[in-house]
């Protein structure tokens, strides 16, 4: 996380062990030079910390939550019920059911409370959509975005290129 700088995004899990998916969304964040909090608070076995830090998220300057979660996730959801801030959902593989248990969870939210949700252990793809929601009010953040996807291009250019060798 960069120093003396206030954190834009917050990266929430459910349990530590979710932070080996998780850990792809701060990487990538750092890529982009976005600053972020990360920490771990539960719906389930600590749901005061989880709605501090949600109603708390927007006064000490966020503008986006990252909220991975697994089995009954619930996270996500409970942290957008109090905030404004966009939430992202990370459905996190973590039972017998392979993150599917996860996904519905995050994806079928009640009407008035919605969570973007991306795909099962889709942590980076999470940043890169806060990174677009930020990169609305920030040029220099856009002009990296574009550049990410030129480098995507380039590189699939480049497989093509050994496959028709
Ligand atoms: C969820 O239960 C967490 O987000 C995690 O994905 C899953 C398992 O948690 P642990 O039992 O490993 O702490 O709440």
């Amino acid at each position: 996380m960069q120093a003396n700088t206030t954190p834009l995004v917050g990266i929430v899990m459910g349990s530590d062990s979710d932070f080996k998916i998780m850990k792809k969304a701060a990487l990538q964040l750092d890529e982009f030079g976005i600053p972020y909090e990360m920490l771990v608070a539960s719906a389930h076995r600590s749901p005061e910390k989880a709605l501090k830090f949600s109603a708390e998220a927007a006064e000490k300057g966020m503008r986006v939550i990252i909220a991975g979660a697994g089995a009954a996730a619930h996270l996500p959801g409970v942290l957008a019920a109090k905030t404004t801030l966009p939430v992202i959902g990370v459905p996190i593989n973590a039972t017998a059911l392979n993150g599917v248990d996860a996904l519905y969870a995050i994806v079928q939210m009640p009407s008035g409370i919605p969570v973007a949700t991306v795909g099962i252990d889709g942590a980076k793809n999470a940043a890169i959509l806060a990174a677009e929601m930020l990169a609305l009010a920030d040029d220099s953040l856009q002009q990296k975005l574009v550049q990410y996807k030129e480098d995507m291009a380039a590189g699939v250019a480049q497989k093509d290129a050994k496959l028709q060798d």
